[in-house]
């Protein structure tokens, strides 16, 4: 094969569509209210809709398309861009655009064919097209090809020209989804179609899947590109139509195109009467836009592997557990009428409601009543994770072992169309299948790095081997933090582009302030531009010169503002936390014993708060059991010591409580939070992490107005209003949104549960990882991982640096570098010497995580031969951030 499979996607994802989940109760009201018949059915009361039509992911090129549309009726901007994006990718010069497919279909046969003609095809799906028309499509496929099956039998073709005199020969890339063509086969059509004065005419809406058939199939095409094939194909026809909803991954739109001047005329005549000028056809400016970006990008060579490999991925699964399909180029065609040999009559509808009854999956039959039995299961361009089509294959594969408990259905109302039919039905005892993925699907994608070795041999060296100077643009899975690298929502955005800018007080404040209150039971509400901000204000507020502020081992920017407001840090962590192989399973806890003891020592008057992180970032992200967090809050109560929370990642806490304390399985994550809360008397929050935003943050207070009275004293002058805190509405009304979903029990579950995946994954290679795996990231423990650098020769930083070297992701420090040097300018050689893999927020999938520990495993496996870094520029301050280093030699330590 010329090219190998990827083994991740080549983009990750920018911005997520919320997916309901309704109850099985739910879905059989659903069932019931759209009379067995899926169609009646809208997105939001499905889980997964497995259709491919106008529902992929976009790529964010397409998504800034969207505003660039000028909207110009006549001459547009954009038809421009569209025209020269289909003659490059096409090769045709004169482009007609139109609304959609069925303007294209409309506009040829009003140029070329009338009732009562019939026209040789090798599909059938048009039949529907054409049938009402009064126009017939004879079938002409090559019923004895094997793999081609989509290629003409030349000679019926032949036959039926003679025969009938059809006014063109009408062509399909992998025609109704199933049937690819062969490059040697459509050029013999073009041939036979020439050589009677005939028209090819090629409908390219699926061309780039029929193009990845001829490369993988076709002999002597295995070494010719995506892009090369799909061009070949085009210039092939006479004329080409497409729908910009398949292919082009935009969401309606098409086009007619052809390189003859007087079949241009043709249409763009007939385009202003039925569709619109022939500089638009009846498409918005901005639909050209995504149209022509889609056309750029439809042809990339991964992309496009990536794309048919899941596609097979999900054939064969099917397959392989004996559900009878054929196969399809974006998804699988379960052929109905023999899984339910006992539905005589419509069987595709009578599974598809059994499949949204167990699951809510929604696979919809359309078209025109009687074609075929056959219930297409496909898959929504980039659109879903292999996790999720997993899921729906396991679905589609539980239906089948109870396949003789589906019920038929009883026609209520027929029709010649399928959305017109209605059913009667029972619901049968079936049992439902339970998803367990995330909860999302892909909106818009980001393109991510494709690197070599050489390339980032020469870049780590650019960077001085410090992955804090590494460009994004050299990375390709960023693993550097969770902070502000998550993806919106489609729920956050609507907010964002939504939300009244000004500098009093917005909606979007009142939004934000009512999403905390309900979030964390706190009345005062201040926003700050993010966490550090907070924590300057709260450690002025709180501390007098000379305190101690007692915490659960300290973060860099919340233990400089202690510092800086005359305050001293003290850690009162349990031990364990500083050992990365204990297994204790609430390592972020407060020692009561050390913080007794530390208060004894000062006098509790001389304790500024109990600085109280939640799901400790430093130790790994380990969390604090409810129980602690109960006892410290008793015990500072009883001396009049406030609590302040490091609330940071407070939500993924609060799932750990729920998944390892039996007390909480079955609460919920919102009301653990709630509960936990309880236990505080305000906080500060980096929004940038559990607020599912790209900048923001908080400072909160349970019930104390003369501490938010100065803490909004300081806001003024430092950060912005005191109802914005230095942040626009629009991120406001974002950080709303995101607080609203950041307590969604699936969400936070398919977060953290990524991060024990990915664990596992390293753990069974032997590979040294910080014990038990925390809510945000994997820590790889570099002391255990190279124990034969010397810590002062830096082998997390080392680590950190050849993990990109191997696999182009990018993790950060957390060792001997990140804690700097004593005051006797020794390193202080902290206990924990650590890689973070940090995962953002529905960013990355599975896949990309498999890569990542592949990558970390073939380090691990060369381990011995690496050595450590020596400083060769090293800042006074945070030095992790600027430092530089140079490799010393394995074996070099002295
Ligand atoms: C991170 F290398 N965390 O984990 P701000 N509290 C906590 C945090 O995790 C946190 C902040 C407060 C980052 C970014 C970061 O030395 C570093 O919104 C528990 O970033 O101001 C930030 O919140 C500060 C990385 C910060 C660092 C400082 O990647």
């Amino acid at each position: 094969m010329a090219f190998p499979p990827p083994v991740h996607e080549p983009h990750k994802v920018k911005t997520i569509r919320p997916i309901a989940f309704p109850s099985i109760e739910q879905r059989k009201r659903n069932l019931a209210a759209a009379h067995f018949n899926l169609f009646g059915l809208t997105p939001r009361q499905v889980v997964f809709d497995m259709v491919s039509y106008g529902a992929g992911a976009m790529t964010q090129e397409q998504l800034a398309g969207e505003l660039v549309g000028d909207e110009a009726y006549a001459g547009a901007r954009n038809f421009e861009t569209l025209n020269a994006a289909i003659t490059r990718v096409l090769g045709q010069t004169c482009v007609c655009p139109t609304h959609n497919t069925l303007g294209a279909v409309k506009l040829l046969l009003r140029a070329f064919a009338r009732s009562g003609q019939s026209l040789p095809s090798n599909a059938r799906g048009r039949v529907d097209l054409h049938a009402p028309r009064g126009i017939e499509i004879r079938d002409a496929r090559d019923r004895t090809e094997p793999v081609f099956t989509g290629n003409f039998d030349l000679g019926r073709l032949a036959a039926l020209i003679e025969e009938s005199r059809p006014p063109f020969v009408g062509a399909q890339a992998f025609a109704d989804g199933q049937h690819p063509f062969s490059l040697a086969n459509l050029r013999a059509v073009r041939e036979l179609s020439d050589r009677h004065g005939l028209r090819l005419v090629l409908d390219v809406s699926r061309v780039v899947e029929n193009a990845w058939y001829i490369q993988r199939h076709e002999a002597g095409m295995a070494g010719r590109t995506i892009a090369e094939l799909v061009r070949l194909i085009a210039k092939t026809a006479h004329i080409v139509l497409m729908d910009g909803a398949q292919d082009p991954r935009a969401n309606t739109g098409g086009f007619l195109a052809t390189d003859n001047p007087a079949d241009h005329e043709h249409f763009i005549n007939d385009v202003v009467v039925f569709e619109g000028l022939h500089t638009y056809g009846g498409m918005a400016g901005r639909t050209m836009e995504v149209l022509a970006r889609g056309f750029d990008e439809m042809c990339d060579e991964t992309t496009v592997q990536w794309a048919m490999q899941q596609t097979e991925r999900f054939s064969a699964r099917l397959r392989d557990a004996g559900v009878p399909i054929e196969r399809g180029c974006d998804g699988a065609y379960v052929k109905a009428d023999a899984f339910l040999p006992h539905a005589v009559h419509y069987p595709a509808h009578a599974l598809a409601s059994a499949l949204y009854q167990t699951s809510g999956v929604r696979a919809l039959v359309q078209g025109l009543v009687g074609r075929d039995q056959l219930l297409p299961v496909q898959i929504p361009r980039l659109a879903m994770t292999s996790t999720q089509l997993d899921q729906v294959a396991d679905a589609v594969i539980a239906l089948y072992h109870q396949r003789q408990h589906v019920p038929a259905l009883e026609l209520e109302r027929g029709g010649e169309w399928h959305d017109q039919l209605r059913f009667r039905s029972v619901f049968a005892d079936l049992e439902a299948f339970a998803f367990d993925c995330e909860p999302w699907v892909i909106h818009t994608l980001e393109p991510i790095a494709r690197t070599t070795r050489e390339q980032r041999e020469r870049a780590i060296v650019e960077a001085g081997w410090n992955t804090f100077l590494l460009r994004s643009a050299e990375v390709t899975i960023d693993l550097l933090t969770d902070s502000g690298t998550t993806a919106m929502s489609t729920d956050q955005w609507a907010a964002y582009d939504a939300a009244l800018p000004t500098p009093a007080t917005s909606e979007a404040y009142l939004e934000f302030a009512a999403a905390v209150r309900d979030a964390y039971g706190y009345e005062f509400v201040l926003p700050t531009h993010q966490g550090r901000a907070a924590e300057q204000i709260l450690s002025e507020v709180l501390i007098r010169p000379g305190q101690i502020v007692p915490g659960n081992m300290y973060f860099t920017t919340t233990k400089v503002h202690q510092e800086l407001a005359g305050g001293v840090f003290v850690d009162v962590i349990v031990d364990e936390a500083h050992d990365p192989a204990s297994d204790f399973r609430f390592k972020g806890n407060i020692d009561l014993g050390k913080l007794d003891a530390a208060v004894r020592e000062h006098g509790a008057s001389q304790v500024a708060y109990v600085s109280f992180e939640l799901s400790v970032n430093m130790a790994g992200g380990q969390p604090v059991s409810m129980d602690n967090l109960r006892e410290v809050y008793a015990y500072c109560g009883a001396r009049g010591i406030p609590v302040l929370f490091d609330a940071t990642r407070a939500v993924e806490n609060a799932y750990l409580i729920q998944k390892h304390d039996a007390r909480f399985r079955a609460t919920r994550v919102k009301d653990i939070l709630r509960e936990m809360m309880l236990y505080g008397d305000g906080a500060t929050v980096s929004g940038k992490k559990d607020f599912l935003i790209n900048i923001g943050g908080l400072l909160t207070f349970k019930d104390n107005a003369e501490w938010a009275r100065q803490a909004e004293a300081r806001l003024r002058i430092y950060e912005g209003g005191v109802h914005d805190g230095g942040l626009p509405a629009a991120d406001l009304a974002a950080m709303a949104q995101g607080i609203r979903e950041m307590v969604d029990d699936r969400y936070i579950r398919a977060r953290v549960e990524q991060a024990v995946r990915l664990a596992a994954w390293l753990e069974a290679e032997g590979i040294p990882v910080v014990e038990p795996t925390g809510s945000h990231a994997v820590f790889l423990d570099a002391r255990r991982f190279l124990p034969h650098i010397d810590q002062d020769e830096y082998p997390a930083q080392r680590l950190a640096g050849e993990i990109y070297v191997e696999s182009g992701v990018r993790a950060m420090e957390r060792g001997n570098v990140s804690k700097g040097r004593g005051p006797d300018g020794h390193n202080c050689r902290p206990a924990l010497e650590l890689v973070r893999l940090t995962l953002p927020r529905r960013v990355y999938t599975d896949d990309h995580l498999r890569a990542v520990a592949d990558g970390i495993i073939r380090v691990w496996r060369r381990r011995h031969d690496i050595g450590g870094l020596r400083f060769v520029y090293e800042p006074k301050e945070l030095r992790f951030f600027q430092g530089r280093f140079e490799p010393l030699a394995a074996g070099s330590t002295p």
